[in-house]
């Protein structure tokens, strides 16, 4: 057995026989309490779920195992001569709670690597997708059709027992997580390129194979897309995508079904699919205003005219968050380091001193600053990764650590099917009445 599942072994075994033990003892216990407006807006705040992966507070942002993005970019192995954290560094944190030593590091890239090879299949399934079917469409299709993979499904149907639902879970989630790359890139390459790929090169990381196979070889792209993969990965449970694993994955379904489930889940425009629509946004903002370096007092007016034609403005805000999202200063800074010269980096920075204002104006918006998604668009342009569609697969891939990692966790400490209670809007009018 290899150390990192020896090591999730034993450490989800002792979660696991605590958490028993205190639900025995203690299961009646009142932790939260729910409010009309949480049943009807969406359940923001509800504690309704375990996720021992990462932690998301309000105002200080992610943490991952205890860990912010500043301290993982301190912390987390890197390659010699590079600033940004291996991906693959993240990964095993999520998994045992402890930093990674290089080697380890460098044994997970390897054993990707080994998991890495797609069935022809696969290819022959999204080459039967029109060419133009959206990235995020080829991609969970490309996930689904990988299904037949499963070392889960296969010795379910054998009979597994239950202890042993986590072991068949971890291999397919590393075999799942190796694969990523080559499918997201096969479909790059299809979509934006006529279809001429480019082979894996084995020598390389989880992420700069990627970006090699993405026909990117620019070292600063690279190493973009080793922190993109990093700050993407996980956001606590209750987001759509990683809740959407979640509950597919309670059902026992297995990695790659559940996975595909949480990717239809971050190809919404309120989720995912933002980072496309951020920077979709701007180009056109640009083009409406006749200039690649508007002012300020113009880009406030562009702003005003979104959000009067009842739009939203893509990348700001937060069911969450209410401040600056530190994904969204991890990629700042990246750019504050690399790309002081790009005009539409500039932009983006413009965009953050005029909108947060226009939207604190508006007196509804909980959070006026930007997420996540409002800054990873401007950098991928710079790169010549200008193809938008594309963009909400390259969070899927990240997003894969941190739920796969989650759907391990959760299996190892056998969570049963989930299930709450709904309601009829009759039912709320009586409770009303009655009180
Ligand atoms: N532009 C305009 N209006 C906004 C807004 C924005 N960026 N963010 C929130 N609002 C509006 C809401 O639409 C809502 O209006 P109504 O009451 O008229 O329906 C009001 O402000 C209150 O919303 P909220 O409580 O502040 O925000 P929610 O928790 O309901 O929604 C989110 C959060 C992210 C969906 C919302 O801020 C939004 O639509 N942002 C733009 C899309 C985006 O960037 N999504 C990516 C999020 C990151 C991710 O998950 O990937």
């Amino acid at each position: 057995m290899d150390e990192l599942k020896r090591k999730f072994g034993e450490k989800s075994r002792e979660v696991h026989i605590k958490l028993r033990s205190l639900v025995k003892s203690e299961g009646n216990k009142v932790l939260d309490q729910v409010t009309l407006g949480q049943i009807h807006g969406g359940m923001r705040g509800v504690k309704s779920m375990i996720w021992e992966t990462s932690n998301l507070d309000a105002h200080e942002g992610i943490k991952f195992r205890g860990y912010n993005i500043p301290q993982l970019r301190a912390e987390l192995p890197r390659l010699n001569g590079s600033d940004e954290p291996l991906p693959e560094g993240l990964f095993w944190l999520m998994m045992v709670g402890e930093i990674p030593t290089k080697e380890q590091v460098t044994w997970l890239a390897d054993e990707w690597e080994r998991r890495s090879k797609l069935p022809d299949y696969v290819f022959r399934t999204i080459d039967a997708l029109p060419v133009d079917a959206h990235p995020m469409t080829q991609f969970c299709v490309g996930i689904n059709s990988l299904q037949s993979e499963s070392v889960f499904g296969r010795r379910y149907a054998e009979g597994l027992a239950k202890k042993d639902y986590w072991d068949a879970t971890y291999e397919d989630a590393m075999n799942l997580i190796a694969k990523l790359p080559h499918l997201a890139a096969y479909i790059y390459r299809r979509c934006f390129y006529d279809g001429n790929q480019i082979a894996p090169a084995n020598s390389l990381d989880w992420g700069g194979n990627f970006a090699h196979m993405l026909g990117k070889e620019d070292e600063g792209f690279k190493d973009f897309l080793r922190l993109y993969l990093t700050v993407h990965a996980d956001h606590e449970g209750g987001n759509a995508s990683a809740h959407t694993t979640h509950l597919v994955g309670s059902t026992l379904s297995d990695a790659y079904r559940s996975f595909a489930a949480g990717m239809n889940a971050l190809a919404g425009p309120l989720h995912g699919l933002a980072n496309q629509e951020v920077i979709k946004w701007i180009f056109e903002m640009l083009e409406d205003l006749g200039t690649e370096s508007p002012s300020s007092h113009q880009i406030a007016d562009f702003v005003k005219k979104t959000l009067n034609a009842g739009k939203i403005i893509p990348g700001y805000g937060h069911a969450v968050l209410r401040e600056p999202d530190p994904r969204f200063t991890a990629q700042m800074k990246f750019a504050e380091r690399n790309l002081q010269d790009s005009n539409i980096v500039r932009v983006v920075w413009q965009l953050l001193d005029v909108v947060p204002p226009i939207l604190q104006s508006l007196g509804k918006v909980k959070n006026p600053w930007p997420n996540v998604d409002a800054h990873s668009g401007a950098i991928l342009v710079h790169f010549g990764l200008n193809e938008f569609t594309y963009y909400t697969v390259l969070f899927g891939v990240s997003r894969a650590l941190g739920v796969l990692a989650s759907l391990c966790w959760s299996r190892a400490i056998g969570f049963p099917l989930e299930r709450p209670k709904s309601v009829t809007s009759e039912w709320i009018f009586e409770q009303m009445k009655e009180n």
